[in-house]
């Protein structure tokens, strides 16, 4: 237990709300775990995956209709409207907690309630921030365990009267009707009732370490992004990082793990993951950003993760994983669409169906034995790639800031912003278009700056504002840059092979940043002359490579209005010097 009379008190005013049958405080041991593994499976909570193929693997079901998180149900609490802004849900505090108080009463009845004290980031490190969750949930306190730190030496750091983020969970009875995930920045706390589906219940993960967190980071000049942390090693030893945020379903932690190509492979090349999906960064003493991640795991898609798009994953999860949601096949393994191996004769989906592939639904439509968003929650320091540094207290320093989307056309293969306010800009006007896989219109453009629009904390015209300060702040600032790996040519063909190749684009960006190679300045920011993307082993003519690093003005005018219409909604809160930059770009596009 602890001395820390706040927390205490906490946690009985929960107990008394939620009014469990008993409650245990998490210590982190691996007997705890087996315990409550055990637990777990003795109630068909949890199934215990065949132990020789897949060892430590275990597999859970959601319910059917909590599969995602749900951004409408979602909310940012604070007394003034205008803090949450546009991007955000709002609710007044008082109302948020009344509504969600009435669900809490009594939702723990014969129930269990897990007290679990979690670091983000490194325990004590000074970018670290102390959350604790209660649930009642044993999954989510077994993903907790592998996406945080948990346990007893997180309450020994916290002492007596150490900062916390107060974290409260229930699943209540999973009623789509009453589900409510709530953030309340002003007390520097998280409700969430009615949920059992990752993103909304392992409070850890997007509601501390980016929605409060980004506000936290403005208050105390940090950065809080929703950003891979990759180091690029060259043969003679030295690391470059780079930060990188790209929206969903843009292969972001394909990238963080990425394979170095067969053609590059003569250049000696190792790429280490720091993270695959949140970024904390300050400034150092020495001038310059540094990040740490501060997940200890990876909560991954399944679907499309196979040993072509991510080796390293696929090796990551072979012991000590949490699946959710994936098919079980009937030898206690698991499988998803386009995973490895061939598709199973039979099985049971996601939702415990018995399975066939070709099977269709009541409307004609292929039934998928995993659930398009079934995930595995593994340890970090499975992954073969995984950097030395995600333990160390100060992380590591940022050399570029990579923005990307999947943009057919518009958006060249890769370009530098001209500076920190211009990347701004850059970051601020950041989008993908939909895909065939995605709800909504395909091709209809989604704007997401800096791929943080569902978890940006507070009014995002704010967020652009600290962006801009935090240029005055960093002395040896990293250049910003944007990506896209999804240009198609005339009969919609990608122009760019994607995965591994992608270090190519990489190679590129730390050259320019060591200042090693020219570039062509174009209305946009500059892109590379052909002749410096190393093309080596790569069946790709300097014709395509024109093709892919070409700015067409016209189009570009056209996306301005989308910029425009975007920043509109921000009204009189949007800085000054995003409309500069948008009045320069829009200049530098009509001058001939
Ligand atoms: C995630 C997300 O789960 O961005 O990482 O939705
Ligand atoms: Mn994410």
């Amino acid at each position: 237990m602890t001395k820390h009379k706040k927390l205490k008190k906490w946690v009985d005013e929960c107990a008394k709300m939620c009014q469990p049958d008993k409650i245990i405080w998490l210590n982190g041991s691996e007997e705890e775990k087996v315990i409550l593994e055990q637990q777990a499976c003795d109630t068909g909570e949890i199934i215990r995956l065949n132990q020789e193929l897949l060892p430590g693997c275990l597999y859970h079901r959601t319910a059917p209709n909590d599969v995602a998180r749900t951004e409408d149900l979602t909310f940012i609490c604070t007394s003034k409207k205008d803090d949450a802004g546009p991007n955000n849900n709002w609710m007044l505090p008082k109302e948020a907690y009344h509504r969600a108080r009435e669900i809490f009463t009594g939702s723990m009845r014969g129930r269990t309630m897990y007290v679990i004290p979690f670091s983000m980031g490194p325990v004590g490190s000074p970018f670290s921030k102390v959350g604790v969750e209660i649930t009642d949930s044993i999954y989510v306190v077994l993903n907790m365990r592998i996406m945080t730190r948990i346990g007893t030496k997180v309450l020994e750091y916290l002492g007596k009267t150490g900062a916390f983020t107060k974290c409260l969970h229930s699943k209540a009875q999973l009623d789509i009707t009453k589900r409510l995930i709530l953030h309340f920045p002003e007390d520097n706390a998280i409700w969430s009732v009615g949920s059992g589906y990752g993103g909304n219940v392992l409070l850890g993960k997007k509601c501390l370490s980016l929605r409060i967190a980004s506000h936290l980071a403005r208050q105390e000049n940090w950065l809080a992004e929703h950003m891979l942390i990759m180091g690029v090693e060259e043969p003679g030893g030295k690391i470059d990082y780079i930060a990188a945020a790209f929206p969903s379903a843009c292969g972001k932690t394909n990238l963080a793990m990425l394979i170095p190509p067969e053609g590059l492979k003569i250049k000696g090349y190792k790429i280490w993951t720091v993270g695959d999906d949140i970024a904390w960064m300050r400034v150092d003493t020495d001038g310059a950003l540094w990040a740490v991640n501060p997940e200890s795991g990876f909560f991954g898609v399944a679907p499309g993760t196979n040993s072509k798009t991510n080796p390293n994953m696929m090796e990551a999860i072979k012991k000590n994983t949490i699946y959710t949601n994936v098919l079980l096949k009937m030898d206690g393994t698991v499988w998803w669409e386009e995973g490895d191996g061939p598709v199973p004769a039979e099985g049971i989906d996601w939702m415990g169906r018995p399975w066939k592939p070709g099977m269709k639904d009541e409307k004609g439509n292929i039934i998928k034995g995993a659930h398009a968003n079934s995930r595995f929650t593994v340890p970090a320091k499975q992954c073969p790639s995984i950097s030395y540094r995600l333990e160390h207290h100060h992380g590591v320093p940022i050399s570029a800031i990579v923005f990307g989307g999947r943009r057919a056309h518009l958006a060249p293969l890769v370009y530098e912003s001209f500076n920190w306010q211009h990347g701004v800009y850059v970051g601020a006007t950041m989008a993908s278009e939909r895909t065939a896989a995605q709800f909504g219109k395909q091709g209809e453009v989604r704007r997401d700056p800096m791929a943080m629009f569902p978890f940006c904390g507070y009014n995002m015209a704010d967020y652009f504002g600290h962006w801009l300060k935090m240029g005055e702040k960093i002395e040896k600032k990293p250049k910003i840059f944007h990506v896209n790996w999804f240009r198609v040519d005339e009969e919609g063909k990608f122009l760019w092979p994607g995965y591994g190749e992608n270090l190519r684009v990489l190679e590129w960006i730390l050259s320019r940043c060591r200042g090693e190679v020219e570039a062509q300045k174009t209305p946009i920011g500059y892109v590379p002359r052909p002749q410096d993307i190393d093309l080596n082993g790569l069946n790709l003519t300097n014709k395509i490579m024109e093709k892919l690093v070409a700015v067409n003005k016209n189009e570009w005018l056209e996306e301005l209005k989308g910029h425009q219409q975007f920043f509109e909604q921000f009204g009189e809160r949007m800085p000054k010097a995003i409309w500069d930059e948008y009045e320069a770009l829009k200049q530098r596009l009509e001058s001939k």
